[in-house]
């Protein structure tokens, strides 16, 4: 991993390490689920929530939910290293009585207590149902309050969850409703570690989640994205991925218009790898090594064909070139709706089938889900060796 000497990595580790140490020095409950969240916590904060540390109670602030309130260190460092009043003595006071970072987090009206805690969480699926019922009074605040040219009311609600939350009805309810109201400005982490206090969720939850949420007219996609029209779940991959550097390669903002070019080529691409999600690391390693072998090579990040499909065609044709016929699509699941994409000259590395069980490993070279093959069919592509 490149991230550990950028400022991006830094971050990320020093949230962790602050997290290992609050659960250290109060010897009680274990830090794992704040270390696997830390990236993902760095990007909410770093690029998406719109927020004044030396103001918690700015009224159009975005408001963070951590539903999973057992990970409350995750929520104390990240607090801490972005600038709240929340200084590292009381971080190392984790637990105490009195401390302004108790097992969980919990809301003070004026925030007297851990400032950035919007409200209480623990009761598993608690935080995301809280956060239904603050997106619909941010679109009242918004209806009643806002004029044409001051918006002043614009924020976005965005909850962090885990299996414990899908597995309460409560969060069942909220999410129905938030479908039904329509609510754009809700935003729900999932992650999906298939791991509780229990065991593996295979002993007892092995509902399909995502399809669930598409019931509840979620738009549902699977990386870091926002959605214009209805509440969006993001769910996490269950696999360890590496961080992209961001500073090497295209900011996430990208995601916002559905599709971006991650990495690129210095001029047109002769070819143009495209995924979501997990399979996107694959594309990044071969793009290093088309490169290296004097391949002009894009990866685009395809997080969401919906919201692409309304971007303006310059900027769909600026990410995908209609001149560069060359494409491999990249995804694990079915080969579904990436032969728009792709054309006829493409080619897609998925599946049309499921149900294979194997360590991971061997499923993917299996499969063909490895870096080795994307190059190979990139280079019989472009008719190179
Ligand atoms: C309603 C409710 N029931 C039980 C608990 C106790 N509890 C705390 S964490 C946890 C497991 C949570 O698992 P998950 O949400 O997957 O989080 P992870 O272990 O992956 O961090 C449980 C059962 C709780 N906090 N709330
Ligand atoms: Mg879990």
């Amino acid at each position: 991993m490149a991230t550990e000497t950028t400022l991006d990595g830094l971050c990320i580790n020093t949230t962790r390490t602050l997290s290992m140490d609050g659960v250290q020095k109060a010897n009680s409950g274990h830090p794992g689920t704040a270390m696997a969240l830390a990236p993902v916590m760095h990007t909410l904060w770093d690029r998406f929530l719109h927020f004044n540390p030396t103001q918690p109670r700015w009224l159009n602030r975005d408001r963070f939910i951590l539903s999973c309130g057992h990970a409350s260190m995750l929520l104390y460092s990240t607090l801490h290293i972005n600038g709240f009043d929340l200084p590292l003595a009381e971080l190392m006071n984790f637990r105490q009585l009195h401390s302004k970072c108790p097992g969980h987090p919990e809301y003070t009206p004026d925030h007297s207590l851990t400032p950035g805690v919007e409200t209480t969480t623990g009761p598993l699926g608690q935080g995301v149902a809280t956060s239904v019922g603050m997106a619909m009074a941010s679109r009242w605040l918004g209806a009643h309050y806002n004029r044409p040219g001051h918006e002043i009311i614009s924020h976005n609600i965005v909850a962090l969850c885990g299996d414990g939350c899908m597995m309460e009805g409560i969060s069942g309810e909220a999410a129905s409703l938030a479908g039904h109201l329509g609510l754009s400005n809700l935003i729900w982490v999932y992650d999906n570690n298939h791991i509780t206090i229990e065991g593996n969720t295979a002993l007892a939850f092995t509902e399909d989640v995502a399809t669930r949420f598409m019931g509840y007219h979620w738009l549902e996609i699977h990386q870091y994205t926002r959605g214009e029209r209805g509440p969006v779940a993001l769910i996490l991959s269950r696999q360890a991925l590496p961080t992209v550097d961001r500073s090497k390669y295209a900011s996430a903002t990208g995601v916002k218009q559905g599709a971006y070019v991650l990495a690129d080529a210095d001029g047109t691409p002769e070819v143009m790898l495209m995924a979501t999600g997990s399979e996107v690391q694959w594309c990044m390693a071969a793009h290093e090594q088309l490169q290296a072998d004097g391949i002009k090579t894009r990866v685009v990040s395809m997080p969401s064909w919906e919201i692409f499909e309304h971007q303006s065609k310059a900027y769909r044709e600026a990410v995908l070139p209609p001149s560069c016929r060359a494409r491999i699509a990249v995804e694990m699941a079915s080969t579904f709706g990436w032969d728009r994409y792709v054309g006829l000259d493409g080619r897609i590395i998925a599946r049309a089938d499921f149900g294979a069980s194997a360590p991971l490993k061997d499923l993917l070279k299996e499969f063909g889900f490895t870096v080795e093959h994307i190059v190979a069919e990139a280079k019989a592509l472009v008719g190179r060796k």
